[in-house]
């Protein structure tokens, strides 16, 4: 199994390059961000408490992520390999992820980085938020806010990975080709 994490601040291009990746390497996709979309539209009891801390920029509660993550791979035993997107998003949603994957004998294969500066960050989402309809897309404040959980929450996801030797950084700014190729490059190393 090839398991990936696709890594970087928020709108860095995670589900952009995930959308193309799982193509190419044929891979199961798991993006924390639509799946919390997802019981939003649905007005479900889930999608109501993700809301009022998605509608802020603030992470949701790891309790809640990580079940529904867990989850998710379970259901999906015979796959080739998951690309994890926004997720982890914290330390203990690392350590969560390694623990379930290690009892069915997985493992991270990788943690890539697309790292883009806050200023190109803010300009993205906000782009997009003409037309995504996101309420978190649209509020320069809460885009910031989103920023400073990544830098708080999110960034000793990145240590924890280097420590195991797993940590690659990508420049996440050029464009989505130039960044498709960089990451293949890197993927087809860690094979
Ligand atoms: P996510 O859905 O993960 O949202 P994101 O960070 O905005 O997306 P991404 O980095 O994938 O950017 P994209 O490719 O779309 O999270 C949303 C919220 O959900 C979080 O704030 C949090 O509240 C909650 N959440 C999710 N996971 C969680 C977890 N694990 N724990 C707790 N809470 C969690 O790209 C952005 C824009 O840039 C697009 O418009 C795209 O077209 C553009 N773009 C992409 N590549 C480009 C390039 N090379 N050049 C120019 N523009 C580019």
């Amino acid at each position: 199994m090839l398991n990936l994490i696709l890594f970087g601040p928020p709108g860095s291009g995670k589900g952009t390059q995930a959308a193309k990746l799982i193509e190419k390497y044929n891979l199961f996709h798991i993006s924390t961000g639509d799946m919390f979309r997802y019981e939003l539209s649905n007005n479900t009891e889930l999608g109501q408490l993700a809301r009022s801390y998605m509608d802020k920029g603030q992470l949701v509660p790891d309790s809640v992520t990580i079940s529904m993550l867990q989850k998710r791979v379970e259901d999906n035993p015979n796959v080739k390999g998951f690309i994890f997107d926004g997720f982890p998003r914290t330390t203990a949603q690392a350590e969560a992820l390694d623990t379930f994957l290690s009892e069915s004998g997985q493992s991270i294969a990788g943690l890539i980085e697309l790292v883009v500066n806050e200023d190109e960050i803010v300009k993205r989402i906000l782009l997009r938020g003409a037309s995504s309809g996101r309420a978190d897309d649209n509020d320069e404040a809460i885009i910031r806010n989103r920023f400073e959980e990544y830098r708080n929450k999110t960034t000793p996801v990145g240590i924890h990975y280097a420590a195991l030797g797993k940590a690659h950084k990508i420049e996440g700014v050029g464009s989505i080709e130039e960044i498709f190729d960089k990451l293949c490059e890197t993927i087809d190393s860690l094979q």
